[in-house]
């Protein structure tokens, strides 16, 4: 690990680090070590399970503690390696995360040398590539913490695990009593899937951008890495678009029940974007076409085949309304909003959508979605659709999202990769059972053991992990109204599909699981989540 003559300056430190640990070969690729952890050996570490007190979600790949501990104290500082701006944000993200609570100082700084005991040390250089990009390894002693990775990204997330080695406490706005021990050991960690979703709908009831910046800080805690923002709908249009400004003045002006809607400006939709980089989670925005259009439609005659702008709709009926596929006036105003929300996205995804478009005849679905794909790629951007999509001929850039499984599968046949969703298994606006006040229920009732107790491989017929680009729950919002809304239903289910997203599918286990989730009833409690309590859970 500090193999890598860049890092000699450390060697101090490595020389420590190397007494009480013998690590695995930084050679060793991630599949191999996953058998090797299972294995017994003639190291001197002592591999348990994850133990009692530790509740890691999700669960990392390999796990070796020592029985020892590290306490962050008065005098801790953090160190980062010099010359790197990036490095320093995320640096600053861990102080910023761990003062409130312990109220310590946690100056924070580049390392020269090599630090003190007592120090946190994050380091990209004679890190382990076979880590790759957003894994990460994280040393503890009883002298000193080492998060290296070979990317910032694996840092950040090794950060949001050392948070959840650390008491759930240190979660809390306000100083509280420590000790703040973490238990010692190694954890080398790497994501099964590159794609760890959520989606939020705010077109059919809008969120303004505080609360999506919680949002965004909550996903980042159990290592969810993409954010989809479904931007417009039926009841909906919720991004400024400067060259059609009655899309957001006209189109956003409600929502379901007949509310006053919003929509962000482009400088709140780029700041966001911003935000949620800082946080390692790419924002896909989604344009929902040619059916969920009637705010577009409203907003515009001339995108209706009659000239007539219907009015602005406030119910939850879905599948009444297309573009008009006819009219060249609707490829202009589509490539228009692709290209202002591309210029202010730097993300590689753009959502069209594409589901449901009941009121739009197949052959004309089919064509549009082939144009639209080209402007797409004309903007800079790789097409995501809803799974329907698969039913024109697809781009091999082009990703399908699975949430009933049929066209997944013809997605697959032409080659393409899917993110999976499915409604019964992964929709956050499911009911949790009959009970449940929010949500509704079309695709079943969905318990926190329903949404965890599932394999994206293995979940649909025909589309299997080599298919698969990763795991996304989306939160549709007709009944959903307000924050606390927002967490009822995406916690704690979403824990679940960060793990199913994350962790290693072999050893997830529904008892190991829910006594570690009902670890983080405490931790949700002191970042104020407003969490569904569920009864198949033993809360502490
Ligand atoms: C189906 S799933 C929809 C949404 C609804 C949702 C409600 C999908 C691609 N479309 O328009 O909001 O069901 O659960």
């Amino acid at each position: 690990m500090f193999a890598n003559p860049s890092s000699q300056k450390y060697s101090a430190l490595a020389a420590l680090f190397a007494a009480t640990f013998i690590l695995t070969s930084c050679r060793t690729p991630p599949e191999a070590l996953m058998s090797a952890h299972t294995r017994e050996t003639a190291t001197p570490i002592r591999k348990t399970a994850i133990t009692p007190t530790i509740a890691v979600i999700p669960r990392p790949a390999s796990v070796a503690f020592t029985g020892e501990t590290f306490t962050l104290t008065a005098d801790t500082q953090i160190f980062v390696e010099p010359d790197s701006p990036e490095l320093l944000a995320v640096g600053q993200y861990l102080a910023e995360r761990l003062r409130p609570a312990t109220a310590y100082p946690l100056p924070m700084q580049a390392a020269t040398g090599a630090p003190p005991p007592g120090s946190i040390y994050l380091t990209t250089s004679g890190s382990d590539p076979t880590l790759g990009e957003e894994g990460y390894e994280l040393t503890v002693t009883p002298q000193a913490v080492i998060l290296s990775a070979p990317y910032p990204a694996g840092l950040f997330w090794g950060i949001q695990t050392l948070r959840q080695l650390l008491p759930p406490a240190v979660e809390s706005l306000t100083p509280q009593a420590g000790p703040w021990t973490l238990p010692a050991g190694t954890i080398r960690d790497w994501p099964r899937f590159p794609w760890r979703g959520m989606m939020l709908d705010v077109s059919r009831h809008f969120f303004g951008p505080a609360e999506v910046r919680r949002l965004i800080d909550l996903l980042a805690l159990y290592k969810i890495n993409r954010l989809h923002l479904h931007l417009s709908d039926d009841q909906g249009w919720r991004i400024e678009i400067r060259s059609w400004p009655n899309l957001a003045f006209h189109g956003g002006s409600t929502q379901v029940g007949g509310g006053p809607g919003g929509y962000y400006t482009q400088e709140e939709y780029a700041d966001l974007i911003a935000y949620a980089r800082s946080r390692y989670i790419i924002i896909v925005p989604e344009i929902d076409m040619p059916g969920h259009t009637n705010a577009a439609l409203a907003s515009y005659p001339e995108l209706n085949c009659d000239g007539v702008a219907p009015p602005l709709y406030t119910g939850t009926e879905v599948g009444f309304s297309s573009l008009c596929l006819e009219k060249e006036v609707t490829y202009r105003f589509v490539d228009d909003v692709v290209s202002e929300i591309a210029a202010l996205t730097p993300g590689p995804y753009f959502h069209i959508g594409g589901d449901e478009a009941m009121a739009t005849p197949l052959p004309q679905y089919i064509a549009f979605v082939e144009r639209v794909q080209h402007i797409v790629q004309s903007h800079g951007k790789q097409m995501i659709g809803w799974e329907e999509i698969a039913q024109a001929s697809l781009l091999s850039t082009s990703i399908a999202q699975v949430w009933h499984g049929g066209m997944g599968r013809e997605a697959v046949r032409q080659g393409n990769r899917v993110i999976m969703s499915p409604a019964f298994k992964a929709y956050l606006d499911m009911k949790y059972t009959p009970d449940t006040p929010l949500g509704l229920h079309w695709a079943g009732y969905i318990e926190v053991r329903d949404a965890y107790e599932w394999d994206p491989a293995t979940v649909a017929e025909g589309i299997g992990e080599e298919h698969i680009l990763g795991v996304e729950a989306p939160l549709w919002t007709e009944t959903i109204q307000t924050m606390a809304d927002i967490e009822w239903m995406t916690f704690p289910r979403l824990m679940g599909y960060a793990e199913i997203g994350w962790s290693p599918a072999s050893g997830r286990d529904w008892e190991e699981y829910r006594s570690r989730l009902g670890r983080h009833g405490s931790r949700l409690e002191a970042l104020g989540v407003n969490f569904y309590r569920s009864p198949q859970v033993p809360w502490e």
